[in-house]
């Protein structure tokens, strides 16, 4: 069968489009989809690493596989734990473009959204019906035992709890980001451990169209911190519009512009050049990660009154008036940190409703991500996938490292710099 198939492909391929080809064209077509998706609870900004991790793959997969051509289908956004407005009811199957720049992405590699994807795929019982679907697990005995090795091990999915089971036209129905109609046809569970180059073996284009891998968090990056690491990463610009909003802020209330502060980026991220010249708008800007992180990480988060200890340490080191605060914590503590601070100008982020409604909670984040990113110098939360993706941003725009890896201190520890993430150019 694989022959035939393959000698289709190669048939449709080098003959123009005829019927025998029309007719088994999406069948046959050297078009493959890769989807993913991510363990539930996790956040938003580690989900964007999990991105990268995909892309850099699919990527290096590009350049060495000559007869295939492969999309990343990009998972919508939805029901994350961090997203708790409630006047935005619920926040889900939000796609990649509200927060992020598709023409951007699309000049790392060829990504669709996943209600492309339903359009493109011709519908069975009206559903659109992923090939394969791989369940991938870690190996909890060798993760107890501490002896690490890479892992690509079948199993049957009966001694593992899925979230997927048969419906009545035999297919897998499961979360599948709150579509209903998007199901698989065969479920099938790894016990793997390893980098995303070792899921290669797993495609098998000639069988499969579309392929799904849940759990993506697990394989590891396999050229982390490598130029093509940091050229995925600087396609993933924002949304045009969040940049917008975040400019008109700093201009009006921060006296923050691209050309004063020395943070211009060409429209097109691969013309972007290696650069430590950036100075930022005149302002201190602060991460002050709370809700959840008060709990898994105690030890390194600071009192209210210690950070505002802190803050007025930077801003006299600094000579700076103005700080801008980032944040997750309720407004009775962001009351009490301004009180403490009183003798400087304290601002924060506030959207209209219209922003809230078209943006929702994830681009209010950006636009406190994007604020943070263009200051003077930046003090994040230590730990936190939030202050690195700023701490990226800062790398990009051309800051100097010392005005970037700065982390606020917990009371009760000596904190010290956190590592420096710095960027390569290619
Ligand atoms: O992005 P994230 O994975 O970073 O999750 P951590 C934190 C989320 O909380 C963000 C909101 O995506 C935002 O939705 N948030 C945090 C903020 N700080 C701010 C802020 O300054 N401004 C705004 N507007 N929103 C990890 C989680 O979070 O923390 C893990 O990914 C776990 O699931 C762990 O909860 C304790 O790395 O900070």
């Amino acid at each position: 069968i694989i022959k035939s198939i393959a000698n289709d492909i190669l048939y449709c391929q080098k003959e123009k489009i005829n019927e025998k080809c029309t007719s088994r064209q999406s069948y046959l077509s050297n078009k493959r989809y890769f989807l993913y998706d991510v363990n539930p609870p996790e956040g938003f900004n580690l989900r964007r690493d999990v991105y990268i991790r995909v892309a850099t793959f699919l990527k290096q997969l590009i350049k060495d596989d000559k007869i295939f051509q492969w999309n990343v289908v990009l998972p919508p956004w939805g029901n994350l734990y961090h997203w708790q407005s409630v006047d935005l009811g619920s926040q889900q199957q939000i796609p990649w473009q509200t927060f992020f720049d598709m023409e951007s992405l699309k000049k790392y590699l060829p990504v669709i959204e996943l209600f492309e994807f339903i359009k493109e795929i011709p519908s069975e019982n009206e559903e659109t019906i992923i090939d394969v679907l791989y369940f991938l697990k870690n190996d909890e005995e060798m993760f107890r035992i501490g002896n690490f090795e890479d892992k690509n091990i079948f199993s049957d999915c009966l001694n593992t709890t899925i979230p997927y089971k048969k419906n009545s036209y035999k297919q897998y129905t499961g979360s599948f980001w709150g579509y209903t109609n998007v199901t698989a046809r065969e479920v099938k569970c790894i016990t793997f451990h390893g980098t995303t180059i070792n899921l290669k073996k797993n495609l098998q284009p000639l069988l499969y169209r579309s392929i799904m891998f849940d759990h993506m968090e697990i394989p590891l990056h396999y050229n982390y911190g490598s130029v093509d690491y940091w050229n995925a990463r600087r396609s993933m610009r924002y949304n045009t519009e969040l940049h917008q909003i975040s400019n008109d802020f700093r201009l009006k209330y921060l006296n923050s512009n691209d050309m004063d502060d020395r943070t211009i980026k060409l429209k097109d991220w691969r013309l972007d050049k290696k650069k430590r010249n950036a100075i930022g708008g005149p302002y201190l800007s602060i991460h002050l990660r709370r809700q959840d992180f008060l709990i898994g990480h105690a030890a390194s988060s600071p009192t209210i009154e210690y950070a505002a200890f802190q803050i007025k340490a930077f801003l006299k080191l600094l000579d700076l008036k103005i700080v801008y605060i980032a944040t997750d914590t309720n407004n009775q503590e962001y009351i009490d940190l301004k009180e403490k601070l009183k003798d400087y100008s304290v601002f924060r982020y506030i959207p209209t409703q219209f922003v809230k409604n078209k943006f929702k909670d994830g681009g209010i984040a950006i636009i406190d991500q994007i604020i943070c990113s263009h200051a003077r110098y930046f003090v994040g939360t230590h730990e936190s996938t939030f202050s690195f993706r700023i701490q990226e941003d800062r790398e990009i725009l051309g800051f100097p490292t010392n005005t970037t890896f700065n982390v606020l201190c917990g009371n009760e520890i000596k904190c010290s710099i956190g590592n420096k993430w710095e960027i390569i150019w290619g």
